[in-house]
């Protein structure tokens, strides 16, 4: 198993998803070496090294990210995946099977570009252990879950359906050097469910995770936090679910649990919906340990969360807020700057809510455009409006921004009205020094989040560089 990813910001991801399927295809039986490119200085030669010495009969390629996202500063990943599958095909006759979240989003341009013949799309462990197990390539093309290059444009996986695969435990610590990894950031990842099963104009997770929540066995959730605490020196868990607090009644049943087992971590999730919080749900999660969480709105303006399909509108983004505010636990507000409808009336009324709403222990993400996908409403209103064009496959960043702004007048709009130093822009996060600092900060215990220390960090990437200071890579 090869994870690909080598991206650092806005912290390097542990490869949880590669892990998870590495750990399957031990269970079933496989003899299973996992190679992670993230800190390896030269990412070819280290393939190469580990062909040689392993040599084996099949090869697991992770790719969890197609680019950076980033209107402003795109950045694809492919052309060193591709370096990798290159460096591959020149030492290794081995069967090739390709997955993870980049390659759930796009299969067939992944596979032309990569040149390669089978993806899977959605989760792995089965496909990959069935995979694998195939006696002869065109038996492996016809496993549940696997795209081949030279199959329909259309085929895709089987629906997921039914409850997560609960026998196996990702066991990250076995497979991946977690100590590198927490030396950049102390939060290890954990997954309670899979899916999401709304419908929001631009988003990928249905393809990615399925179109309805998947849940695990908290039980095994639990389980799985407490091996991690005995194997590693993790204390801080990050749940990565599409929606934390979805759907109704699981983040209870996954916190009493906690409570229950008496596991002394800390927690924070990766995106809590602003649907339906109550004031008991954020009592239950300070006291199972929760801190901080990042919370999705994407827009603080009914016209645009209308546009964007989000299922709820400005008083739940409000409301929520108001609850938060008077919670212990810290919320880092994500907006989507420049959706349909977007104008200069919709962005006011997020910057009123950023006024209002950012508290001192709070902060905001602006990612500014929108990256469009195929196969999502945000794709058919571009191509309405002429933003791309029919003939573009979309595997190189294209991006949606509303015509009714320009992403200059956005940023002046955000920069003059916001009165305080709170939102962290999407580009700041790539900016070099920040993995020092974050190493710097994990060094010297610092407690966590790190995004609470933004505004410290970019005056102090700005003193570093106005003294000629030459910041090492992320
Ligand atoms: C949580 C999350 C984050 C968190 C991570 C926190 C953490 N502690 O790990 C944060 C906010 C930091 C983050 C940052 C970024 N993210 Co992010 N993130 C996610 C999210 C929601 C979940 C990822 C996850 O951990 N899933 C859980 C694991 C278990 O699932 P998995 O990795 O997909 O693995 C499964 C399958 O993919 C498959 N699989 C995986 N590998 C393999 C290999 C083989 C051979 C097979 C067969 C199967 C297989 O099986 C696995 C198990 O079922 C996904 C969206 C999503 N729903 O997937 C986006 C997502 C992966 N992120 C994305 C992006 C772009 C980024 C950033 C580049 C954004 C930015 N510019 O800052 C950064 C990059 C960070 C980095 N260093 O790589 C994109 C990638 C798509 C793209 N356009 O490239 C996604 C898909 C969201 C989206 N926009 O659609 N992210
Ligand atoms: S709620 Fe989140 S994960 Fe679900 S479709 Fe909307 S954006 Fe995607």
């Amino acid at each position: 198993m090869i994870s690909t990813n080598r991206e650092t910001a806005p912290q390097p991801a542990v490869p949880l998803g590669a892990a998870w399927v590495a750990e399957a295809l031990r269970q079933a039986g496989f003899h299973v070496r996992f190679l992670d490119l993230c800190f390896e200085r030269e990412p070819v030669a280290a393939v190469v090294a580990a062909l040689t010495r392993f040599a084996p009969d099949g090869i697991a390629l992770s790719v969890r990210n197609l680019d950076n996202c980033n209107f402003l500063a795109p950045k694809s990943y492919l052309p060193e995946v591709r370096d990798v599958v290159r460096a591959i095909k020149g030492h290794s006759g081995a069967r090739v099977l390709i997955g993870g979240a980049g390659v759930s989003i796009l299969p067939h341009q992944v596979l032309e570009y990569l040149e390669l013949d089978h993806a899977v799309v959605g989760e792995g462990e089965r496909a990959a252990v069935e995979f694998f197990s195939a006696g002869n390539a065109d038996a492996a093309g016809r496993v549940a879950g696997v795209v081949c290059r030279n199959g329909a444009p259309d085929q895709q996986s089987a629906p997921l359906r039914g409850h997560c695969d609960q026998s196996v435990m990702p066991r990250l610590h076995e497979w991946v050097d977690a100590r590198r990894y927490l030396a950049q950031e102390p939060v290890l990842p954990v997954q309670g469910k899979r899916g999401c099963a709304h419908r929001c104009l631009y988003c990928t997770y249905r393809q990615i995770e399925g179109e309805s929540w998947r849940v695990r066995d908290p039980s095994a959730v639990v389980d799985e936090i407490i091996e991690s605490m005995r194997q590693t020196s993790a204390r801080e868990f990050e749940f990565v679910d599409s929606i934390f607090n979805e759907p109704e009644g699981y983040l209870e049943l996954l916190l009493e649990e906690v409570l229950r087992r008496d596991v002394k971590a800390r927690f924070c999730a990766s995106s809590l919906s602003p649907k339906g919080v109550t004031a008991e749900q954020l009592r239950l999660m300070e006291r199972a340990g929760m801190t901080s969480l990042v919370i999705t709105p994407e827009s603080a303006a009914g016209a645009t969360l209308a546009a964007l399909q989000k299922g709820f509108d400005e008083d739940d983004v409000n409301r929520t807020a108001e609850l938060l505010g008077r919670s212990r636990l810290r919320a880092l507000w994500c907006f989507l700057v420049g959706g349909p409808k977007e104008d200069e009336e919709t962005l006011g009324q997020t910057v009123a809510f950023l006024n209002r709403h950012v508290g001192s222990k709070d902060g905001a993400f602006i990612t500014t455009g929108l990256r469009i996908y195929p196969g999502t409403g945000l794709h058919l209103l571009a191509l309405q409006e002429g933003a791309v064009h029919a003939d573009d496959d979309l595997l190189m960043p294209s991006f949606y921004f509303s015509p009714q702004l320009t992403p200059e007048r956005a940023r002046a709009l955000l920069d003059r009205g916001v009165h305080h130093g709170r939102c962290i822009h999407l580009t700041e996060t790539q900016a070099l020094g920040l993995g020092t600092l974050r190493r710097i900060g994990t060094a010297i215990g610092l407690p966590t989040p790190f995004w609470r220390y933004a505004g410290y960090a970019r005056g102090a990437l700005r003193t570093w560089r106005g003294q000629g200071g030459d910041p090492a890579r992320r």
